[in-house]
């Protein structure tokens, strides 16, 4: 390890990039880079196999594989949004962890420290099967992420390149095979060098074929290695100034082994494909798929949190009616949800929790929800709309039901915490809020309405998170609910998303490009009224229900939804009211971006990692965007307008390699903003024509003078207790600062309730945190840490994810054993069948077999239990002998995949398990002339 002390003085501006692959575009290759090709490439073999299996057409996407391409082959454009949010997701918790993990040298295969790097590896796959096997995909992508980054530093940092490899280390993902020979510590490895370092390893290290890797320190006081040890190499490494002088590293092209960069590059990019496949053998294919973002039909989770208290019966009746008529128009269309989610809660309990890809199964969940008790009107509303947006895919749009005032508002900078991170979506249906003009009366019929301060509770979520809070009785229920619920479908985009509190009259622009369908305007308010003017100057009246403008118009408790005509070009709306009002403008297009703050470090060599704070106030910020849905759109502008429309800040944008651009600010407004975004696509598809289009984030956000950083791993073993640290740093006044630490799923935990701060010093807290040892591994959670500065509006948190992992014992895949294989085939296939069964067991101990599928071949397929021995399944198939090779994919509980391949030509057989397969099987076999029955590889 590096002495603790260099923490300090590493100036972390000069820190990163140094230890691994480039972050910047150039023509070298880096993480971000390597991370994309690596996920294009698996997820086009992905669903190319499955288009065979499923017999249908597969195109494969022009070279190099873009996201839309790959989307596109793949039949999924509809999800091109979500694929993009997911990419740039695992690139940047991979990029990041040259700012989260700079000074360990594990993290990068640096100093020798292969055993220690292989943990980390073993231990992510381990939690990213688990997250996949409980649909926790936002927790697969982070571990994900975070493990490629090792596994690709590999090849850079290691002399396994220059060892004359030709192929990745495949045991570096195996939990029980040796990674090599490892060079002992008293080893010397390389020799001095100075301009020219080809050939700085020593002879005997590489004629025994000898592991190492270089040494790596920024600043010259702790700057040692063992002696005759290997440089990484570079300016800012000081290591590589004493003897033995130069390095070894790949990282780019102009690298002390620079000459073998594209080697080195192109080897990680194979080794996290093999990474990815071993992830894609355990999940299985649709899954994942599923954790790539791309889904059948839409991309679009139906995402409901019913208030099940007495009250709530026919609004629940109504619930049910009404999405059960929505599912069975969209099954198996395109429009069908990917994902089904259902939190019902009570008082003090909830759930279950469903969440499926099953419209039967959260059909059947709405339909089990009863009503009974919460006798006490306000409700736990807040707490599960906190594990709600902890369970949801980022982007989603969430629908909350109740009729109650919420019990906990203490969480209310909890769950806008939430809201800013995961850049969900949130809808309220209020059902039996006082209409203003019968409140008296109302009000003494019934003491538990929901108050005004109530409401505006759920108004000012809703408008954090660009949804609506849409007020009605409950006789208005069902059309409200059919009215946002229907209009919640794929491909939506934001053109324009605005609020006014207190309500004042103001007009707002809008464009509306040609590959926009359907626009509508969402308005929510009391007594509004308004003028709508088309890019051509025709304009209509709300009053007017005769105009052209809107093609349809339905008005139901203070929500009021439109139609418009579609007409290419700048619309305006003018609005006239003096009670608070939302302005929302929709539309589907397959043009979206998608966006996250970022942190930058700049110096020599510069990097970024996601933010999972608020963005600091008075200084500049940063934010990493994509454009989803066309490979030839570009950004052109991009403003940060804060909600009372006064502050507009405009940003630089500066293009990066596969399609992302890097926007900078030289400061944020001072209240809450929303992130617009103008672009042009040269050649817009299926038109070929140019299109300007502008779009806007749904979501508000905000700076903070306020820094909190926390730092801990992301996985968690049950039935110990877990320490998240944490630094808090104020530009602001100081004082007591209210810290609250909360969890998405209620475990038990321990944190400071205030921290004393000074002005521009840094106070330390811990959060301790335990969760049960029955807690199922793949369990994700989040915790949010957020503080509030004395006596001013000033906020901030962290929010962190965390995945369960239960430890992992069992590292063999299933076995298969061939009972009986009987074939006739001869030269004429087509008439002649073959047919084979086998015995698929677990090893003694291990985990027992979850899954057996076909990887390879066409024909028919059963599987069983063994009646006499659950741990046994029985495999059989039978298939024409024009396809004489099968190749069948065994995974156990915690995800070791196996193969298993066979031949029904003549009879022959061979199995072999793809993890343990022994070369010199493979020789003999392939000595027999036989090397034609063993399919290894995936097309
Ligand atoms: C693409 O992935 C496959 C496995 O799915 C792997 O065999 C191949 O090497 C990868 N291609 C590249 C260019 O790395
Ligand atoms: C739900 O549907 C049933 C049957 O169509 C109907 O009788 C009932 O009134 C509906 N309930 C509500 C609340 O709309
Ligand atoms: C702190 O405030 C000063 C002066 O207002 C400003 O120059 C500086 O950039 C701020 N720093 C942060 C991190 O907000
Ligand atoms: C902060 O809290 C401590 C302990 O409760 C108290 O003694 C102190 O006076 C408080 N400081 C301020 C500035 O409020
Ligand atoms: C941050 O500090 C500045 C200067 O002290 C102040 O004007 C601003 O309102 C603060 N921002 C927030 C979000 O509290
Ligand atoms: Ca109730
Ligand atoms: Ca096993």
């Amino acid at each position: 390890m590096m002495p603790l002390g260099l923490a300090i003085l590493c100036i972390p501006l000069l820190c990163t990039g140094a230890l691994g692959f480039g972050i910047l575009p150039g023509e070298s290759l880096s993480h971000l880079e390597i991370t994309e090709q690596a996920l294009l490439n698996v997820t086009v073999q992905v669903c190319r196999a499955l288009a065979k299996t499923e017999g249908t057409a597969f195109t494969l996407p022009a070279q190099p594989f873009t996201a839309q391409g790959v989307a596109t082959a793949c039949g999924a454009p509809q999800s091109s949004k979500t694929f993009g949010l997911a990419i740039q997701e695992i690139k940047l918790m991979n990029a990041g962890v040259d700012i989260r993990h700079v000074l360990d040298a594990s993290f990068h295969f640096d100093e020798e420290m292969f055993v220690q790097g292989k943990k980390i590896i073993i231990g992510g796959i381990q939690a990213v099967k688990a997250s996949n096997k409980l649909k926790s995909y936002e927790a697969a992508r982070q571990n994900l992420g975070e493990i490629l980054h090792p596994l690709q530093d590999f090849y850079s940092h290691s002399n396994w390149i220059e060892l004359g490899k030709k192929s990745p280390n495949s045991n570096l993902i195996k939990s029980d095979a040796s990674i090599g020979n490892i060079a002992a510590k008293s080893r010397a490895t390389c020799r001095s060098c100075k301009d020219d370092c080809r050939n700085n390893i020593l002879e005997d290290i590489i004629r025994e074929k000898i592991l190492t890797s270089g040494y790596f320190s920024l600043t010259p006081i702790f700057a040692t290695k063992p002696n005759g040890k290997c440089s990484h190499g570079g300016i800012l490494d000081q290591t590589s100034k004493i003897e033995p002088k130069g390095g070894i590293n790949k990282d780019s092209l102009t690298a002390s082994h620079g000459h073998l960069h594209f080697q080195a590059a192109n080897m990680a990019i194979a080794a996290s494909s093999e990474l990815l496949e071993d992830i894609r053998g355990a999940a299985g294919d649709r899954p994942f798929l599923q954790m790539m973002g791309l889904f059948k039909g839409s991309s679009k989770a139906l995402y409901f949190v019913i208030d099940t208290t007495n009250s709530m019966r026919d609004d629940i009746e109504t619930v049910r009616n009404v999405t059960s008529t929505i599912i069975s128009r969209e099954v198996g269309t395109d429009k069908e949800p990917s994902l089904y989610i259902l939190v019902p809660f009570n008082d003090p309990d909830f759930g279950p929790l469903t969440k499926t890809t099953s419209s039967t199964v959260f059909k059947n969940a709405i339909s089990s929800l009863t009503a009974s008790g919460g006798g006490d009107a306000p409700e736990l509303s807040l707490s599960w709309l906190q594990l709600a947006l902890s369970t949801a895919p980022s982007n989603s749009e969430i629908f909350l039901f109740t009729d109650a005032a919420a019990k906990d508002k203490h969480l209310k900078n909890t769950v806008i915490a939430l809201i800013e991170r995961t850049q969900s979506v949130v809808n309220f249906l209020i059902t039996d809020t006082t209409p203003i003009n019968r409140r008296r009366r109302r009000a003494q019929q019934k003491s538990n309405r929901i108050a005004e301060s109530d409401a505006q509770l759920y108004r000012e979520l809703a408008q954090a998170s660009g949804g609506q809070a849409i007020e009605v009785t409950k006789s208005e229920l069902p059309q409200a609910t059919a009215i946002v619920i229907d209009s919640s479908r794929s491909s939506l985009v934001t053109l324009l998303q605005t609020s006014r509190s207190p309500g004042r009259a103001d007009t707002f622009s809008f464009i509306v490009d040609d590959s926009v369908t359907n626009p509508a305007v969402y308005i929510t308010g009391k007594s509004i009224s308004f003028t709508l003017i088309s890019p051509t100057g025709e304009s209509q009246q709300s009053s007017d229900t005769t105009g052209s403008l809107i093609t349809a118009s339905q008005s139901v408790g203070n929500f009021w939804s439109l139609q418009l005509k579609k007409q290419v070009g700048t619309w305006n709306m003018r609005m006239v009211s003096s009670n608070p009002y939302t302005l929302k403008v929709i539309g589907q297009s397959p043009i979206d971006f998608v966006f996250n703050f970022v942190k930058t470090s700049q110096g020599p060599i510069s990097g970024f990692d996601a933010l999972q704070t608020r963005p600091s106030t008075g200084v500049n910020a940063s934010l990493l965007m994509s454009l989803t849905g066309s490979n030839t759109a570009r950004v052109t502008e991009v403003t940060l307008v804060g909600s009372s429309g006064s502050e507009v800040i405009a940003g630089v944008v500066v293009p990066q390699e596969s399609g992302s651009f890097l926007v900078q600010v030289d400061k944020l407004p001072s209240e809450a903003f929303v992130v617009q975004v103008k672009g042009q696509d040269d050649s817009y598809t299926p038109k070929a024509s140019s299109i300007v289009f502008q779009r806007q984030s749904p979501i508000s956000f905000r700076g903070s003078n306020l820094t909190i950083n926390a730092d801990s791993g992301s996985i968690i073993e049950p039935g110990k207790p877990f320490s998240v640290p944490f630094t808090l740093v104020t530009n602001g006044t100081g004082g007591n600062f209210t810290i609250r630490a909360t969890n998405s799923r209620g475990f038990d935990l321990t944190s400071p309730t205030s921290i004393f701060l000074e002005t521009g010093k840094t106070a330390n807290g811990t959060v301790t945190l335990s969760v049960p040892l029955n807690t199922p591994s793949g369990t994700d959670f989040t915790l949010t840490i957020d503080t509030e500065a004395p006596e001013s509006a000033d906020s901030n948190y962290v929010v962190l994810r965390f995945s369960v992992l239960n430890t992992v014992t069992d590292f063999t895949p299933p076995a298969c054993e061939l009972l009986r294989l009987q074939s006739s085939c001869s030269v004429n296939c087509s008439l002649q069948m073959w047919e084979l069964s086998v015995r698929v067991k677990d090893e003694a101990g291990g985990t027992g077999v979850e899954r057996v599928s076909l990887r390879q071949g066409n024909g028919t397929l059963n599987t069983s239990l063994d009646p006499g021995n659950e741990n046994i399944t029985l495999v059989s198939y039978t298939a024409s002998c024009c396809v004489p090779d099968i190749e069948i994919l065994v995974v156990d509980r915690v995800g070791n995949v196996g193969t298993c391949s066979y031949s029904g030509q003549k009879g022959l057989k061979s199995a072999i398990s793809e993890f343990t397969q022994h070369p010199l099987l493979c020789l003999s076999i392939m000595l027999l002339g036989l090397h034609n029955l063993i399919k290894i590889s995936i097309e």
